[in-house]
């Protein structure tokens, strides 16, 4: 994260997080089955799901488990990829699921859609139907290329702005229902465990987020002087309207420049001009999306949730950069 620039992950760099590897799928042997409550049940080949119109979008993904070095009591000496390292942005090229469902023929009892992956954890989640319908799509290419084995080849669903674990990889089957399936993944699994022993379960879309990549650990100022500090901004709810920055803990504030595109789902990338004076600094970022919510500090978060929930976490990071101009990860 801290050597990338601008909003798209190269495929090669994409994260990856498998529940059971990666599976060795023959692309001709390969079928995506739709059933349950629908009209005709169907079976694609990868072949046949090719010759159906395709869109491209912009969208990040990020593991609901991603940043949860930061529930620990005390700092760790981490950078930003060990911290923050389970998100990536591409160009995903697909069939809308909406298309396939219209041809399956919908039966109005129906609320949610399974869906099943072919690997060994059979790794499962229940969608919403009106999610399956609005934005979700089937997809076989990222960033041009085919989806790679380790990101879902032959195909991978994506549900813009939602965890990680819902786009599920190696996608095999959608089975149409009027209750959620309560899988193991979303059972006993992403579920937000909460500081009064309740929990939340299906919390779909990845709230507003933000951190800097530059500087960050690993990425030494060489003396005082002027600095660009950058970094990403995303919500799973929307567009990002807003990002500021400060370089004194959070006392002061200054709004960053937002580098287009800004697309909803998507990653944006900031920018703000920073005069590094040689002195003790502590850098952080602050994000409000278009549905106006705001990143809590770390103590806002800590005092809704609890920090035993190792899920959804986005509060305000931030970074010390000492007189030598190192940075290291710091609570503030
Ligand atoms: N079939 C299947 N789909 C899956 C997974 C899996 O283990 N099996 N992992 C999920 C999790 S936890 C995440 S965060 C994303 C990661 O996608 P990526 O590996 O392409 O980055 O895929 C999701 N889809
Ligand atoms: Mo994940």
């Amino acid at each position: 994260l801290h050597l990338l620039e601008g909003m798209i992950t190269p495929s090669g760099l994409h994260f990856e997080r498998s529940h059971s590897g990666i599976p060795d799928i023959d692309p001709d042997q390969h079928r995506l089955v739709i059933h349950g409550l629908v009209k005709r049940p169907l079976s694609f080949t990868v072949e046949a799901l090719s010759r159906y119109p395709m869109q491209s979008r912009i969208a990040f993904l990020e593991c609901a488990g991603n940043s949860q070095a930061l529930n620990a009591p005390q700092a760790q000496p981490l950078d930003v990829t060990a911290i923050h390292g389970l998100l990536g942005c591409s160009e995903w090229t697909g069939v809308r699921l909406a298309t396939l469902l219209d041809e399956a023929g919908v039966d109005p009892a129906a609320r949610w859609v399974i869906a099943e992956g072919a690997d060994a954890a059979s790794m499962s989640r229940s969608i919403p139907l009106a999610k399956a319908m609005d934005d979700a799509l089937v997809c076989l290419y990222q960033n041009g290329e085919r989806v790679r084995p380790s990101n879902g080849y032959p195909m991978r669903l994506l549900l813009p702005g939602f965890e990680g674990n819902m786009n599920v990889k190696w996608l095999r089957r959608l089975k149409l229902t009027a209750d959620p399936a309560m899988t193991k993944d979303e059972t006993s699994r992403y579920t937000i465990l909460l500081k009064n022993e309740k929990a939340w379960q299906f919390v779909f879309p990845i709230e507003v987020k933000s951190l800097i990549t530059r500087p960050s650990p690993g990425l030494a100022l060489k003396g005082p002087g002027f600095y660009e500090i950058s970094g990403l901004a995303w919500s799973g709810s929307g567009s990002i309207r807003q990002v500021e920055v400060s370089a004194d803990g959070g006392r002061s504030w200054a709004p960053a420049a937002l580098q287009g595109p800004i697309l909803p789902k998507a990653p944006v990338r900031f920018r703000a001009a920073w005069q590094w004076n040689g002195g003790a600094a502590v850098l952080q970022s602050r994000a409000t999306d278009d549905t106006g919510m705001v990143q809590p500090t770390r103590t806002q978060f800590a005092d809704q949730r609890g920090l035993r929930g190792v899920f959804h976490y986005n509060a305000i990071a931030s970074w010390r950069i000492d007189e030598k101009g190192e940075a290291s990860n710091v609570y503030a």
